[in-house]
């Protein structure tokens, strides 16, 4: 899968393809992932990539030339990836979106800066995504954002113990709790389960805990969960020891 980001500040991409499991995946040649400067693609001697909005008023607009350039060349090394705009008008991310676009071929991201975009654009665009309702100053950060959310999903990108279906959101519980080394550590020790070596229990426990950390952190999710017989054997030992205890 390759993943194209149009920024006029391509350094703060460099971190994120130089960085852990998305840098590995690269080198592994399951991704691919550049920046494209839209300044490369600015005319006039200032190859300036904003402007002043017509109208009036505050704040300047990205201009539609350099974009449209950009997102030109970009599509024709590229003819069957689909360009995204990251603003906050978008469809909110979700995972259902996350791994429809895992399925794609290729992914063209467009980051605003300034105000936004000029109107132009959008015909070139085929879908707009929000990370969430809040503003940031570019859309560079929310690319990064979805395309770490994606990448997951790409087949090799995990390494073979970890797997994007079995984590949380996807079977809607809250992870289990994990401990590694020291066994004890300011006093507070590793539960025994974990260093029984009995994989039945730990499995018991690890679902049990997961179970807790739902119920305490995130309610919501147990809403819509379809519970296990395993599961409503613990929610049920759980109830049995509330009426004892309100007894
Ligand atoms: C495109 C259009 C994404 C990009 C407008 C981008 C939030 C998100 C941006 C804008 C983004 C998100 C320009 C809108 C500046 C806000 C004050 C860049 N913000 N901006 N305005 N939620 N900003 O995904």
């Amino acid at each position: 899968m390759n993943f194209t980001v149009l920024t006029i500040f391509p350094e703060m991409m460099d971190a994120f393809w130089q960085n852990g499991m998305i840098k590995r995946a690269i080198e592994n040649k399951i991704i691919a992932g550049s920046s494209v400067n839209i300044r490369d693609f600015a005319n006039g001697k200032h190859r300036a990539t904003d402007d002043k909005p017509y109208g009036g008023g505050s704040g300047m607009v990205m201009k539609p030339e350099p974009l449209t350039y950009a997102i030109k060349k970009v599509r024709e090394d590229n003819p069957d990836s689909k360009v995204i705009s990251l603003s906050p008008q978008g469809k909110s991310l979700n995972k259902e979106i996350v791994r429809q676009l895992s399925h794609e071929k290729g992914l063209i991201f467009v980051c605003g800066r300034y105000e936004g975009l000029d109107e132009r654009i959008y015909p070139l665009i085929d879908e707009e995504i929000s990370i969430g309702d809040y503003v940031l100053t570019g859309g560079e950060l929310a690319a990064m954002v979805v395309i770490d959310s994606v990448a997951r999903f790409v087949p090799g990108v995990l390494g073979s113990f970890d797997s994007a279906e079995n984590d949380t959101f996807e079977n809607s519980l809250v992870e289990h709790a994990h401990y590694t080394r020291p066994p004890e550590f300011n006093g507070a020790k590793v539960p025994d389960v974990l260093l029984s070596g009995n994989h039945k229990k730990i499995d018991e426990w690890r679902l049990e805990t997961s179970l807790k950390r739902t119920f305490l952190k995130r309610p919501d999710l147990l809403e819509k969960r379809i519970f296990s017989d395993q599961e409503k054997e613990i929610l049920k030992s759980w109830c049995k020891n509330i009426e004892k205890i309100i007894e």
